[in-house]
């Protein structure tokens, strides 16, 4: 058994004080405040559990920072996609694995515990599947084993290239399954998960754009994981489906796939009101990714009226252009303010901390949508982060004010350590395997660009 000592920590049922938890077996056994510390050797701060970070796509830190620059057209989200097909071109099995090596201690180092890696790079580069047609799934699972956090692996389903089945373009290649190939895909990804703690396997049909009703239909009883899927991100989406088949992508999903708790909404940035009402009431997680559906030029989700119609929400890292736990959480928040021309808009009422009602219904979203328990709770995994003290953002408070100072007011990184499974994996910001993990992302990058 390990012990760890806190003097204050955030818990599944509120703050406490002077708090011992029992951890075995990578589970926390016992939970109990207002102890003396003098016989335990790990002593720590402040306790936050750790966030789950619910969709990325860990190929995509390859180019980070890479499509920065304008072209000769006027640049959307189309023309990166354009240039994020170039860049998979040549990501070989074990640059998968190294690109998302790096991703995963980077999350690690910023608080995310658990990754809902939305897997969609299949094929080699001529669009063959490997020999072990999830080889690049287990090259994902040996990332989230090397670095230690907890997956939620989701596979996706990509069978067109557009709405009503069109044929998938070359730049596509790489990412094409039919129902068939797709089982055997999930049958060996759920092989590769068998020996990593806390695995969980879920689906992902790509898109409406990806994927028909009929084929989302038929992947479902593959798992009884979560499902995930790509929606209404861009309003060339909304214009499309419309014209296709006389909805928007929501209606649609809504109306046409048997969307409850178990699914997760990517983005659904375009919505009406009445959708938006809808998608509350599903008992869906919004997923909402606000550092790249910023980078991206996509939009802003509908938070206050999705939320007040009890609507659940998380945060991923998506195209991982810059990972970072509590900046997601503030764009989250200065996003809404800018559109609306207000403060405090997802505390929702009077006398609630913003930072706290972010961080607590990202955690709650998150645990959801990824299907692993998150928060700090006997039975749960001893998935910590500690703060450090000596920020001064964060010394000298207490409560939610903590998050708040860590949300809004912390430039530089206030985490110090971050257990997973009790294991400390992070110590004074830094992941015990970042500077080999690093190096070998270098070369990958070096070689993939040369
Ligand atoms: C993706 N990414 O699958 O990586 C998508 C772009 C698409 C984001 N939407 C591709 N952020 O949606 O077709
Ligand atoms: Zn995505």
């Amino acid at each position: 058994m390990t012990r760890l000592w806190f003097e204050t920590a955030y818990l599944a049922d509120g703050w406490a004080r002077h708090v011992t938890l029992d951890v075995t077996d990578g589970r926390i056994t016992a939970i109990t405040p207002d102890t003396d510390s003098s016989d335990i050797a790990e002593r720590h701060a402040i306790a936050l559990p750790g966030l789950p970070n619910l969709h990325s796509h860990a190929f995509q830190r390859a180019f980070a920072g890479n499509t920065e620059v304008r072209g000769p057209s006027s640049d959307s989200f189309w023309t990166w996609r354009e240039a994020m097909y170039r860049a998979v071109d040549r990501i070989d099995p074990s640059d998968v694995e190294a690109i998302a090596a790096q991703v995963y201690v980077e999350m690690l180092e910023a608080g995310f515990t658990r990754v809902g890696e939305f897997h969609y790079l299949h094929h080699d580069g001529d669009g063959r599947p490997y020999a072990d047609i999830g080889e690049l799934s287990h090259a994902i699972a040996a990332a989230a084993g090397e670095t230690g956090i907890a997956l939620t692996l989701l596979p996706v389903f990509y069978a067109h290239g557009g709405f009503g089945a069109q044929e998938p373009t070359h730049g596509q290649r790489r990412f094409i399954n039919d129902i068939n190939s797709f089982g055997r895909l999930i049958e060996s990804a759920r092989q590769g998960l068998e020996s990593l703690p806390d695995a969980v396997l879920g689906i992902a049909p790509h898109s409406l754009r990806a994927a028909t009703v009929e084929e989302i239909a038929a992947i479902l009883p593959l798992t009884d994981g979560p499902i995930h899927i790509h929606v209404a991100e861009q309003t060339k989406e909304v214009d499309d489906c419309l014209s296709w088949s006389g909805r928007r992508p929501v209606e649609y999903l809504l109306d046409n796939a048997p969307v409850d708790a178990r699914w997760c909404l990517i983005h659904a940035t375009h919505m009406t009101a009445t959708e938006t009402l809808a998608m509350a009431r599903s008992g869906a997680v919004a997923g909402l990714c606000p550092i790249t559906e910023a980078n991206l030029g996509d939009g802003i989700f509908p938070a206050p009226d999705f939320v007040a119609a009890g609507g659940r929400y998380g945060v991923g890292s998506d195209s991982n252009v810059l990972i970072n736990a509590a900046e997601e959480l503030r764009l989250l928040e200065y996003s809404q303010r800018l559109a609306h021309r207000a403060r405090n808009v997802l505390a929702m009422n009077e006398g609630r901390s913003t930072g706290e009602t972010l961080f607590g219904s990202a955690l709650k979203g998150g645990a959801q949508a990824l299907q692993g328990a998150a928060g700090l709770a006997v039975g749960a995994p001893a998935d910590i982060v500690s703060l450090d003290a000596g920020h001064p953002s964060i010394g000298g408070r207490s409560g939610a004010a903590i998050l708040d100072g860590f949300i809004f007011a912390a430039a530089r990184p206030a985490i110090d350590c971050v257990w997973r499974r009790g294991e400390k994996l992070v110590e004074g910001g830094h992941h015990h395997a970042r500077e080999s993990v690093a190096a070998r992302f270098r070369a990958t990058l070096a070689k993939i660009s040369a």
